[in-house]
């Protein structure tokens, strides 16, 4: 038989990519989104192994997109040593003169590849099937040109060959995005025997406190940002959940899902602002959440830390240290918004502490390690100072021409514990200023008054001068401290500085 598809190095190479194409969409059919798709252990070791400049740059210039590169990479490094290993079954075959071997060959190798790295031997075999049937395809192809067409030139057997790969990877994104659990809605608390009345009633003055004022988010985020060291999220199961109390406590103590939800819950509104936003970012967003005081859990495994800090580590690796004083003021939280916690932001269960930068409240919390001795966490071996206080921050997100002639602008506020005590506005560049209006606060998890760490919502209106201006905001906390001027990048301590905007007319 001359002139086949598998005779040549081209063709073979051609037919191992369309088949490891194929194989990797068959991994994410059988899988989804997961940490059991056959990229995803590539990808965690490159976000773990790459170096925290590039990793820095990433997130400053590219923001979540840098994150997604590392998948592209993975997914990248995949493809090619599925075709290594299925090209090489083909090459052996044709040494060996066995015809058997590149069928048998691409199913023992998918699987070996994806059980390997992934440690999931069952739905290692999502990759085999799809694999398998581009080198038959390729064989079938083969035969038929020998025997029967005369006419089908080599060219048409590998267009087709990748036609039929490229086929099976549609259906397999098409499967796996199907069984993906993004943009899922989330079941709600009352369930697992939440108080659900004092939820609603929370929720329901967060709506009514809110300004009516559509391109703000209101004071419970609509579309709450997410920030992952993994582009691929876990998916820990609540029925194997345990989170372990360790380091320097008198016994050791581990909860399971249940003994946490069915203690006394606290509902409690709290934003989270990354270390990483910028000026006027858009990485700052409020929830109610619905969890344990951390320090109970603790309490139970008796704390005898020297340095008073604590390191709390997570199923995707994230490891981050901190003050216990801070942590003392935190809950083991497993609701948001009177729903479950969704996978995105840590199910089943993470940390939720007032005031800190967001890379404190860790996600798919499984250890909270007391500790004798200071230690980085994942960022500040990067190089950021992320653990500390929060810096103050007013932001404008929206301005229109109201009906009367004036111009309204609007943003949030936010200081962590040193709580908004008043959003200050100039229209002439900072040379003199005004008080804007103030949204109700969001109430206290307890009692009467205000939350401890929520953000509060700003708008100010003003006849425009008609020519170039500019508009700038700042915010002033509880104790009558104006927030700095000074602008600073968000590495490593967070961006400061007051946001402006100049306007035309
Ligand atoms: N396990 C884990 N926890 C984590 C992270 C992470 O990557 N893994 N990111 C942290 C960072 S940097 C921030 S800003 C917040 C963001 O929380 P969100 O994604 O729910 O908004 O989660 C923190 N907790
Ligand atoms: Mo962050």
């Amino acid at each position: 038989m001359k002139d086949a598809l598998l005779d040549s190095r081209g063709g073979q190479l051609l037919v191992g990519l369309a088949a490891g194409a194929a194989g990797l969409a068959g991994s994410y059919a059988a899988t989804g989104y997961t940490p059991t798709f056959v990229a995803s252990p590539i990808e965690r070791t490159l976000a773990r192994t790459m170096p925290g400049e590039i990793v820095t740059l990433a997130i400053t210039y590219l923001g979540s997109a840098g994150q997604q590169l590392n998948l592209v990479a993975a997914v990248g490094l995949t493809w090619l040593l599925f075709a290594a290993g299925i090209t090489a079954a083909l090459l052996g075959s044709r040494a060996a003169s066995n015809r058997l071997l590149p069928t048998v060959g691409t199913a023992v190798f998918a699987w070996l590849l994806t059980a390997g790295l992934t440690r999931a031997p069952l739905l290692s075999l999502g990759p085999v099937l799809p694999a398998v049937a581009i080198v038959a395809f390729a064989q079938a192809f083969d035969a038929y040109r020998g025997t029967t067409d005369p006419i089908s030139s080599k060219r048409r057997r590998a267009l087709s060959t990748v036609g039929v790969a490229l086929g099976a990877t549609a259906v397999g994104v098409g499967v796996g995005q199907h069984r993906g659990s993004m943009g899922e809605k989330m079941p709600p608390l009352d369930a697992q025997g939440v108080d659900n009345e004092d939820v609603r009633a929370k929720l329901d003055t967060a709506e009514s406190n809110s300004f009516d004022i559509g391109s703000i988010e209101p004071l419970v985020s609509e579309d709450f940002y997410e920030v992952d060291i993994n582009s691929i999220d876990p998916n820990p199961d609540s029925d194997g959940y345990a989170l372990s109390v360790t380091g320097a406590v008198e016994s050791e103590v581990t909860f399971s899902y249940d003994d946490i939800t069915q203690m006394a819950a606290v509902n409690q509104f709290s934003t989270l602002r990354c270390v990483g936003d910028s000026l006027n970012g858009d990485k700052m967003d409020t929830a109610l959440w619905t969890g344990v005081p951390l320090q109970r859990l603790v309490e139970q495994a008796g704390v005898r830390s020297d340095c008073d800090c604590v390191l709390l580590k997570s199923e995707d690796g994230y490891e981050v240290e901190f003050p216990l004083e801070a942590f003392n003021r935190g809950l083991a939280v497993y609701g948001m918004n009177g729903n479950q916690l969704p996978r995105g932001h840590g199910y089943p269960v993470r940390a939720v502490i007032p005031g800190h930068w967001g890379e404190v409240n860790t996600k798919w919390l499984t250890e909270i390690e007391l500790l004798d001795e200071e230690v980085d966490g994942y960022w500040e071996q990067r190089g950021w100072q992320g653990t500390g206080p929060v810096k103050p921050t007013a932001t404008l997100k929206h301005d229109t021409m109201l009906d009367d002639g004036q111009r309204q602008v609007a943003g949030h506020a936010y200081a962590g514990l040193r709580g908004v005590s008043a959003v200050e506005v100039s229209t002439d560049g900072g040379a003199s200023w005004s008080e804007a209006t103030l949204s109700d606060p969001l109430p206290a998890a307890e009692g009467e008054g205000p939350a401890d760490d929520a953000w509060r919502q700003w708008r100010y209106s003003y006849d425009t001068p008609g020519s170039t201006h500019t508009v700038v905001v700042r915010m002033v906390d509880r104790e009558g401290n104006v927030q700095t001027s000074e602008e600073t990048d968000p590495v490593p301590t967070g961006p400061s500085g007051w946001v402006s905007r100049e306007f035309r007319s």
